[in-house]
């Protein structure tokens, strides 16, 4: 069960976010805080308690909290972001995780790894390989899970963002499961939620306590994870989308 959630309002600085989308264009900065707005609610009817943290307009990218920290049962860790730009956005949240958690970690230096790749399954934690994460930044997070008794393991990913752009563990044994994931030999002991390439964009969603949330217009999906026992709730994020941002990006959940 989750109880809490940690989200930062987008600033007006969010149209000068990192993008690797050719074809939609701009975030609209009115648009967006009504979707944020929106996220917020879906969070607390789930039954979370969520912090919301003021605008940082110097970080336009820092609404995605979660590519900047790691938290576990046992341990918050703050993570090193791959993309210069977004490196100092760590302080920011290393400010609220202190007063919140006692025991904290921090990433050090050298070696990348944001949030955005590691997947929780219980006491594991997978953790992609791609432009945003390396080896040694992979191997460090490892380590610093050891400690707390837990474990994780590297997966080198081909197209995708992060991990989590086309993967999601929906509790139970469930993945939802989407492009180069699908048919990948190292989740076959899950079941696997297919997402189609139309809807790609939804393998990017978040289980909060048996209920699981989706992006707005994923019908197939919605249909899929509601036949699994779930049950869904959509929300639009289309404007984070334009960033290659999701649903699980908007928050720290714990
Ligand atoms: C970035 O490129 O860093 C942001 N525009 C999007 C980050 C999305 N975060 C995530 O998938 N965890």
């Amino acid at each position: 069960m989750f109880t809490n959630a940690i989200v930062r309002t987008p600033g007006r600085s969010i149209v000068e976010g990192l993008s690797n989308s050719i074809t939609l264009g701009l975030p609209n900065y009115e648009q967006a805080i009504i979707q944020h707005k929106s996220y917020i609610d879906t969070l607390t009817k789930c039954g979370l308690d969520v912090l919301v943290l003021e605008p940082c307009e110097e970080y336009p990218d820092s609404t995605f909290v979660e590519d900047v920290a790691l938290i576990t049962p046992k341990c918050a860790i703050i993570t090193r972001p791959g993309a210069p730009s977004r490196r100092g956005e760590v302080h920011e949240i290393e400010f609220v995780l202190k007063q919140r958690f006692s025991n904290i970690d921090a990433k050090e230096a050298p070696g990348p790894i944001d949030g955005g790749n590691i997947m929780m399954v219980g006491d594991h934690y997978y953790i992609g390989l791609s432009e945003r994460t390396n080896l040694e930044g992979a191997k460090q997070i490892i380590q610093i899970l050891k400690k707390y008794g837990m474990s994780g393991s590297t997966i080198s990913l081909k197209k995708v963002l992060h991990l989590k752009t086309s993967l999601s563990y929906l509790e139970k044994n469930n993945l939802v499961v989407s492009g180069e994931f699908i048919n990948d030999s190292s989740f076959r002991q899950y079941n696997s939620i297919e997402i189609p390439e139309k809807e790609r964009y939804a393998a990017n969603c978040i289980c909060v306590n048996g209920s699981v949330i989706i992006p707005l217009g994923c019908p197939t999906i919605k249909q899929r994870i509601s036949n699994a026992g779930y049950s869904v709730i959509e929300t639009d994020v289309s404007e984070f989308e334009k960033l290659d941002g999701g649903l699980s990006c908007l928050s720290l959940r714990y």
